[in-house]
């Protein structure tokens, strides 16, 4: 108990302490309805609600727009990769096509724009009590396969820091069939459920749903089954799976925001110039965390996405 508080106080207040002091001195009140979903959040790990009701500002659409445009130049790439969809190899998905490949980090990007824009880097700040770094975004193609489930598709929690900010934003309409997101609640770090489910041998840290229904019942698990445009937010520390698709493929928009502390490397890559946005959130979460906290965990990689 002492080492974890000590751990987590180092994390706070050492290592991300000048993210901290900023956050403190800029807070900005949310909307309604993000704040609704921060206090779900902090409370469930997950909440769920529609670009209307929280962005409401037609970057949706943009984003839709450049999916398509994207679906359409890469559709023979997307069509080859579906051939081989129920293949299992361990640590790839190939049950899923990711559009922007490894992307370059680019500031006229609507998906990086998407990330970045007010609502959701406030919520993701407020969540962290501080502001944060983005890491990851990007678009996948998941295909409707009956291969049995295999790494995202079996629970799981990320490791990438002590909380994972992702947003998670539904460009075809998920039902049961198309391997909605799906979220053990009160499992992330801020919840009341500390016991954690055995694991299946050899997979890198993942467990059955028979294993997670130990831990956590299957009637409370959310199912984030809805239309195009949803918009889940969730702290992927604790316990998901997502994407096992049995009728119709599943288009999805991801972002993630981590604290500068985090062991992972980004999985961006950065131009040598990069054009920075003039905003202080914004062009905090743009610029590289220091290497150091990186390095360490290249020394000591045992994790999972
Ligand atoms: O495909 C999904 O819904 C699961 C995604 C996931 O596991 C993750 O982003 O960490």
């Amino acid at each position: 108990m002492y080492r974890q508080n000590w751990a987590y106080f180092r994390w706070r207040y050492i290592h991300n302490l000048k993210p901290w002091l900023t956050y403190k001195l800029s807070r900005k009140l949310l909307s309604e309805e993000a704040a609704r979903m921060l206090s779900d959040l902090n409370q469930k790990g997950i909440t769920i609600s529609t670009e209307e009701k929280l962005l409401g500002n037609g970057f949706f659409d943009l984003l839709e727009r450049e999916v398509n445009r994207l679906e359409r130049e890469m559709a023979s790439q997307i069509e080859a990769a579906r051939h081989s969809a129920s293949e299992i190899v361990s640590r790839e998905k190939k049950y899923a096509f990711f559009l922007l490949g490894t992307p370059q980090l680019n500031l006229e990007s609507v998906f990086v724009r998407f990330a970045l824009q007010d609502t959701i880097l406030d919520v993701a700040n407020a969540y962290f009590g501080m502001y944060t770094k983005l890491r990851y975004y990007n678009v996948w193609h998941t295909f409707a396969t009956q291969a049995p489930p295999s790494e995202s598709q079996l629970w799981h929690s990320d490791a990438d820091d002590r909380h994972a900010f992702k947003c998670f934003v539904y460009l075809s309409e998920v039902d049961d069939g198309a391997g909605p997101f799906t979220y053990a609640p009160e499992t992330h770090p801020k919840g009341r459920i500390k016991a954690r489910p055995a694991k299946i041998p050899g997979s890198g840290g993942r467990s059955t749903d028979e294993q997670m229904a130990e831990v956590v019942p299957h009637t409370a698990w959310v199912r984030a089954t809805g239309k195009k445009g949803t918009v889940i937010l969730a702290d992927t520390k604790g316990y998901h799976k997502g994407g096992l698709a049995r009728g119709r493929d599943r288009i999805m928009y991801d972002c993630l925001f981590t604290s500068q502390a985090a062991r992972r490397p980004e999985l961006f890559e950065r131009p040598e110039l990069l054009r920075l946005p003039s905003d202080k959130k914004a062009l905090f979460a743009l610029t590289p965390s220091d290497p150091k906290f990186t390095a360490e965990y290249r020394m000591r990689d045992t994790t999972q996405r």
